[in-house]
């Protein structure tokens, strides 16, 4: 209850009237399950607990499913957007993006169009980016490497960035996430994964996403908020120093 309340009573930095997250990965790592789980335990009271699917999520799928950079507004505090993910042959469209983040995003515009336009859109300037990787791709070190890139890139920006990595079934009973912090194969592979793209573990969050549930239930809750809390905290730095 703590988490959702402290979140719901955000207030971004004075000079932001908003606080911006862009949500960046590879196709089918959970950028949109992720956005999907944290709304709806923030919305929880009006959705009576259940977990709502905004952005459409589809397993396996090789190319995209979100298509459109797309913005997801809570509280008129927040602003959430959701991006096409980039495949491994194709990562210069995450690099692009990246670049503009120095300029800005506006919601509604197809990927290719954020690509081709420069300055003309009118948008908003990204507080925060989380990058997100499966757990499942903690051996492919083409991808690592991407992300390594990507990291490297916005550090030199100056705009925040948290690594959020999604679990997969292999992992995630309730048994292992009660405890999650506590299993040695987890905890390693994400050190590993912190360590070769040289980002600190303090800004390395672990989630599991709602997929099949129809309720949200305390334990993922739990841990998906604590990241979004971290999120937020993450942006605050950045827009005071704007
Ligand atoms: N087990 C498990 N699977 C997950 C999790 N998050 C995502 N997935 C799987 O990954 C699939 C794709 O997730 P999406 O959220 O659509 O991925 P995305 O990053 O938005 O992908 P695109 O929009 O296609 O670029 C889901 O259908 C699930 O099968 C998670 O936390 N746990
Ligand atoms: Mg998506």
């Amino acid at each position: 209850m703590k988490l959702q309340e402290e979140i719901k009573n955000h207030q971004p930095h004075p000079k932001a009237s908003t606080t911006n997250i862009l949500i960046l990965g590879n196709v089918g790592s959970g950028e949109s399950s992720f956005l999907n789980s944290v709304l709806s335990e923030l919305r929880r009271e009006e959705l009576n607990g259940r977990v709502q699917e905004i952005e459409a999520v589809r397993p396996g799928a090789e190319t995209s499913v979100t298509q459109h950079l797309r913005c997801h507004t809570f509280n008129d505090k927040i602003k959430i957007f959701d991006t096409a993910g980039f495949e491994l042959e194709k990562t210069e469209n995450a690099t692009i993006i990246l670049k503009k983040i120095d300029g800005e995003v506006a919601e509604d515009i197809k990927f290719d169009d954020i690509l081709k336009t420069k300055s003309s859109m009118e948008g908003d300037k990204i507080h925060c980016v989380v990058l997100v990787i499966s757990i499942h791709n903690a051996e492919n070190l083409d991808l690592i490497q991407v992300y390594e890139e990507l990291i490297g890139m916005l550090t030199e920006t100056g705009v925040p960035c948290q690594l959020l990595v999604t679990l997969n079934e292999l992992v995630e009973k309730t048994e292992d996430l009660k405890s999650l912090y506590r299993r040695r194969d987890i905890k390693q592979k994400i050190e590993m994964l912190a360590n070769k793209m040289r980002i600190s573990m303090c800004n390395v969050l672990v989630v599991s996403n709602y997929l099949e549930e129809m309720e949200i239930n305390q334990i993922k809750g739990t841990l998906l908020l604590e990241a979004f809390a971290q999120i937020l905290m993450a942006a605050k730095p950045f827009q005071e120093r704007m």
